[in-house]
């Protein structure tokens, strides 16, 4: 299988987020993306590729013009301000606020464009955050070219960002750029499954009314963990997309074994479904060590993931989201890939 991976994505380096309370140093960080490169490496796993610079076009399929625009020039309008370190939002239009007012204030814009205050936004953000939408729609023309699968190094992640909003380190929401891209270029029907600790809101929302796209989300329930407000089980699409968003939240400690059954129920969907393609958001943060989050996967399990996913027998997509126990995160990754190709 190849992977693609662009350095350019490195150089979104964050170094403090907001989190319990305090700023702590920052979990999405380079060192991810630079130990899954290796270990792909190290185990010969396939062609590692550059992605194709794509226009701003396909972006503007799925996001806000303006939400592209606002995050471009951020940085300018932020030091403009007399700012010289990594940005966080602090305050949001939310009920009772207006939405109509034309935002000047780059911390009013920072709200207006974001969702939580555990984001930073750094100098080279943008840059990097383009070059992973371009990783993941480089992955998807593979597919296009016949590919039967390939890896989306990504970095940063994508599943939270919406249409217009970045938050839970998450700016453009690649899985939804590639997805749509590929109905763009003639696929009729498209999944989603998303195996990251963490519900993705955005890529959910953005296809929720919509039959062409099925999301299915395995993740720990919103009610104890991020991103709280979205992700129950309740949520199952609405308009012509009634039926096309299922959710299985699960509670904090699930291992393996308690996880099976929700994933069957998803392949069991998918194979009804039928799609062309397959998207998997693949966070590797259910891993039991995983510095942030609450599910108890060993390292094996992830093959057994790969191995479960090749069953479906559909041309995959595998696109990183989360996971931030650095050590294993090539191991484990590594071992979806492995166990897929059998
Ligand atoms: C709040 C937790 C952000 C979740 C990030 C993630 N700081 N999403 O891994 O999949
Ligand atoms: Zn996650």
């Amino acid at each position: 299988m190849k992977t693609v991976f662009s350095n350019t994505q490195l150089a979104h380096a964050p170094a403090q987020e907001i989190s319990d309370g305090q700023l702590k140093p920052a979990v999405e960080i380079p060192s991810r993306a630079e130990i899954v490169l290796k270990t792909v490496r190290q185990r010969n796993v396939g062609e590692i590729v550059v992605p194709e610079e794509f226009p701003v076009r396909p972006l503007h399929r799925v996001h806000a013009p303006d939400y592209v625009s606002f995050l471009e020039s951020f940085w300018e309008k932020w030091t403009a301000a007399g700012r010289t370190r990594e940005a966080f939002p602090f305050v949001w239009p939310i009920r009772s606020l207006r939405h109509d007012v034309e935002v000047e204030h780059i911390d009013g814009l920072l709200g207006r464009y974001s969702m939580d205050a555990g984001t930073p936004l750094g100098e080279n953000t943008y840059k990097a955050a383009r070059a992973s939408a371009d990783t993941a729609l480089t992955a998807a023309r593979l597919l296009l070219d016949g590919e039967k699968s390939a890896f989306a190094l990504c970095r940063p992640p994508g599943h939270h960002a919406g249409y217009d909003f970045f938050g839970g380190y998450c700016f453009f929401n690649n899985a939804a750029v590639a997805a749509q891209y590929l109905r763009d270029y003639g696929l009729h029907r498209i999944a989603i499954l998303d195996v990251d600790y963490h519900h993705g809101n955005g890529t959910q929302a953005l296809f929720y009314d919509r039959p062409d796209v099925l999301f299915l989300s395995i993740h720990a329930d919103p009610k104890h963990e991020y991103p709280y407000f979205l992700g129950f089980a309740d949520e199952t699409g609405e308009h012509a997309g009634t039926g096309f968003t299922r959710n299985w939240p699960l509670p904090l400690g699930t291992d393996w074994d308690a996880y099976l059954p929700a994933l069957e129920e998803a392949c069991r969907w998918l194979l009804v479904y039928k799609p062309d393609a397959l998207i998997v958001s693949l966070g590797m943060d259910c891993y039991e060590k995983d510095p942030i989050s609450g599910f108890k996967f060993k390292s094996e399990d992830y093959i057994r993931l790969g191995q479960r996913l090749a069953k479906v027998g559909v041309p995959t997509i595998f696109l990183m989201e989360g996971g931030y126990a650095v050590e294993a995160l090539g191991t484990n990754c590594v071992n979806v890939l492995e166990g897929f190709e059998g």
